[in-house]
């Protein structure tokens, strides 16, 4: 329950919004905030300050697939707070820093071989755009400073992920800012083509040769890296076509350009491998992780690369600096001490191994809504889903706040965008959560459709 201290400053907030929250309608959140205010969560579930238990479909933000209020994670925090709470990653180390990183390089592909920590998705993403700029540049290619993203892609917030995404209102007011020489690709998604695919469309594999397209345009020799998601998380679940990654990694390599695939939703078991890399069998040159290396318990992100970039780093003289850029907390002990419980827990509850239990489970819940008049698509892989709801006449995004705020009432968490409603839940969820929160979900459907 909300304490007494706290609800002052509740009431406060209504009147003040002392609280600036970040992608959030703060106005229509602090009139309503009593259903939207989490005081707890254990296992896959919240309880908000009205006392309703709310399952938990998003996993956090994407971030908490081992469920809430772990008591190995719990005992890991108290136990590392007590030994080394903090350590400066500057021109010093620790031993949890780097037996995490040894960890993380053995789950990634290949030779993805060096692990290079952040605190956020956002500081991965600027993370491995430097590391692609300065890898070039080191090779004597210093013209090669063009970033390549996607449409509808996610990167964060930072200026250089911001800049690479391909959100319009996440841009737009942030123009005179943007990355100097970014290109985009276009995205993927052509509903009239794929609508209620199961997994991967086998329509859109084609879109890669925009990369052809773009190359020819800007030169090789100008271009960098290209930055994609695996599966486009934050638009809505978009999956790639069959063969579409492979087809990048091809032209990427046979143009001596970086391939990067940010994967803050899609690392760490979400699609029922190690990484999306594993999943989709393509080996990019960096991977971006962040969210559930910690169960979303205390932040981490990072940046995997293979041995060919961290070698070319390695030169110059011993007593320099390589590469001019990090954070206060980079590799923080109690980040790192979080990332080894999480992984012990994943590896000893076969959790990686149980998305693939749950995948065909979540899918044919999801499907199982089809026949609702309202929903324009369903889209999923691994333990991720989404659907589209038509939207309500002249009312774009209306169904969705709907739906959002019946599930709060009814004991479902939900990540509704617009009228696209996102679903990565916990690997701990039982294959009966799954088949409840469709059946849950059918009903507010019809009640508020
Ligand atoms: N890259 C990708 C692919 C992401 O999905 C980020 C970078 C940024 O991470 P940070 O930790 O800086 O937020 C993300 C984050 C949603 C949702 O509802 C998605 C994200 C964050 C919050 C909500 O889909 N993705
Ligand atoms: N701003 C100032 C004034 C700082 O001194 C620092 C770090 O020392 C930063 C920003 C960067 O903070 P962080 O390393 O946590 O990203």
């Amino acid at each position: 329950m909300v304490q007494d201290s706290e609800k002052t400053a509740l009431l406060r907030n209504k009147q003040d919004g002392v609280y600036w929250q970040p992608y959030t309608a703060n106005r229509l959140l602090r009139a309503n905030m009593e259903p939207r205010t989490m005081v707890s969560a254990k296992g896959a579930y919240y309880t908000n300050s009205e006392g309703t238990k709310l399952f938990d479909t998003l996993s956090g933000l994407w971030c908490t697939p081992l469920g809430h209020a772990h008591p190995r994670i719990v005992e890991a925090v108290r136990k590392q707070a007590e030994t080394l709470d903090f350590a400066p990653s500057f021109q010093l180390t620790h031993p949890g820093a780097i037996s995490l990183a040894e960890r993380i390089a053995d789950l990634a592909p290949d030779n993805l071989n060096h692990v290079f920590f952040a605190n956020s998705g956002s500081e991965a993403a600027d993370t491995a755009i430097k590391v692609a700029l300065g890898y070039h540049r080191l090779k004597g290619e210093a013209s090669r400073f063009r970033m390549i993203g996607r449409e509808r892609g996610y990167h964060g917030v930072g200026l250089g992920g911001m800049s690479v995404g391909g959100i319009v209102p996440n841009r737009k007011m942030f123009a005179p800012i943007m990355m100097n020489g970014v290109d985009h690709l276009r995205h993927t998604y052509e509903p009239s083509h794929m609508a209620f695919t199961r997994g991967q469309p086998t329509w859109g594999t084609h879109r890669a040769e925009d990369l052809v397209r773009l190359v020819t345009l800007h030169d090789a020799s100008t271009i960098a890296a290209v930055i994609v998601e695996p599966v486009q998380g934050s638009t809505g679940v978009v999956v790639p076509p069959v063969g579409y990654l492979q087809r990048l990694r091809e032209i990427c390599t046979a143009n001596g350009i970086l391939l990067i695939f940010d994967e803050v939703i899609t690392g760490f078991g979400r699609m029922g491998e190690n990484f999306g890399a594993q999943r989709f069998g393509v080996t990019p040159d960096i991977i971006t992780f962040a969210k559930a290396v910690t169960n979303g318990i205390v932040p981490m992100g990072g940046v995997i690369v293979t041995d060919e970039i961290y070698n070319t780093f390695m030169t110059g003289p011993e007593s320099a600096i390589e590469f001019c850029h990090g954070y206060t907390y980079s590799g923080h002990p109690m980040a790192a001490a979080v990332g080894h419980v999480v992984l012990d827990v994943m590896r000893e509850e076969g959790l990686v191994e149980r998305v693939r239990v749950l995948e065909p489970v979540l899918e044919e819940a999801m499907h199982g809504l089809k026949d609702l008049d309202v929903i324009a698509d369903i889209r999923n892989i691994g333990l991720t889903a989404a659907f589209d709801m038509k939207p309500a006449e002249g009312k774009p995004g209306a169904r969705g706040l709907a739906l959002f705020e019946a599930g709060l009432r009814n004991g479902l968490l939900l990540r509704c965008t617009g009228d696209t409603v996102s679903f990565g839940p916990p690997f701990i969820s039982t294959e009966q959560e799954l088949r409840d929160m469709a059946a849950t979900l059918r009903r507010l459907i019809t009640e508020v459709c």
